[in-house]
């Protein structure tokens, strides 16, 4: 076996890990309701909200306060928090599904329409990561924090330490302890790790990301949420992008940072999302068959996309006062 195939392998089975909310094999969350459609072609729609997965509360939050004129940064903040303090989400902020040795570890980072990010990277005991993401990239003069000086700078900033294992990830946890031993999962729920993007009325573009990253990942694990280019990318002259789904294959791709330059090129948001999920899915020895990715996108007009590798990747999107959930297509549509 070839040496990325085993990384790979070691990385999602050997390990026991899986992904939070978006990795069993295509399981139809019945709860959603499904449209097949992913790309929106009418041009100049603003305000706009879209997020990963099926977040109606999220994007409701982001959009009231960009039709109340707030700017696009304080609107992907405020959906964000509505998905962290969530508890029943086991993939985001409170309630997280821990790593492997019991504690929850957070992932977050916000980039501005002026180009400006901050990052929070395996942060215990701070539910509003996407915050104190915010924070480092106002109030230092930093991009990332990472682990205890995170945490440190969070307490100084006035975050309230709190408890994130909730009774309900920690009985699934302790049930995961028994064996250790779970094949890689791909669409779990409907509900997952949360990225969004927004334009504001101003036409100004900003994003965020926030998540608990894999399920019972080693300790210090940290995935593409939280990287600038990976999890998330945002350049306000052109549009923005972000991922959801096994971190280390858009990490190794820089799929968000991909998608917004393709779309700098003249690519449609969904164009630029199928590119992205190709460039994985036809590395030499890709084991795609055994893992989720998706992306979403919008450019400066508003115009959205979304792709996937397996079925039951979707996304909400706010648009002329309309909140609604779309199924994106996903190439093993394509392939099959
Ligand atoms: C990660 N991309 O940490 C995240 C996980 C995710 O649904 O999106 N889970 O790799």
């Amino acid at each position: 076996m070839k040496r990325r195939k085993f990384l790979q392998k070691a990385s999602i089975s050997t390990l026991g890990l899986v992904t939070t909310g978006n990795l069993v094999a295509c399981v139809n969350p019945t709860s959603q309701k499904e449209e097949v459609l992913t790309t929106d072609t009418e041009a100049s729609v603003k305000p706009l909200v879209i997020a990963t997965w099926n977040t109606p509360l999220a994007v409701s939050t982001a959009a009231e306060v960009l039709e109340a004129g707030g700017s696009a940064l304080d609107a992907v903040e405020a959906g964000c928090k509505i998905e962290e303090a969530n508890e029943k989400g086991q993939s985001v902020g409170i309630g997280g599904l821990p790593d492997r040795d019991g504690n929850v570890t957070l992932d977050a980072c916000i980039m501005n329409s002026e180009g400006d990010y901050g990052a929070v990277l395996c942060v215990k005991n701070i539910k509003h990561v996407i915050s104190v993401a915010r924070k480092v990239m106002e109030n230092t003069p930093h991009v990332m924090l990472v682990g205890e000086g995170a945490e440190q700078f969070a307490l100084s900033q006035g975050f309230q330490k709190e408890n994130l294992l909730t009774e309900a990830s920690k009985k699934a946890w302790e049930k995961w302890r028994q064996t250790a031993k779970y094949k890689p999962i791909i669409n779990i729920e409907n509900h997952d790790t949360i990225g969004m993007l927004a334009i504001d009325k101003k036409g100004n573009i900003s994003g965020a990301c926030t998540t608990s990253g894999l399920a019972y990942k080693m300790a210090g694990r940290v995935g593409d949420s939280p990287i600038i280019g990976g999890g998330l990318f945002v350049d306000n002259e052109v549009g923005g992008a972000a991922a959801t789904g096994l971190g280390e294959e858009v990490l190794k791709t820089v799929g968000s940072f991909l998608i917004v330059e393709l779309m700098r090129q003249g690519k449609s948001p969904q164009e630029a999302c199928e590119e992205a999920i190709a460039r994985i899915v036809n590395k030499p020895n890709s084991d795609f068959k055994n893992f989720q990715v998706g992306y979403i996108a919008v450019n400066k007009k508003g115009e959205t996309g979304a792709y996937a590798i397996h079925e039951w990747f979707s996304y909400n999107r706010y648009k002329n006062n309309e909140n609604k959930n779309i199924k994106s297509d996903f190439i093993l549509n394509r392939k099959a």
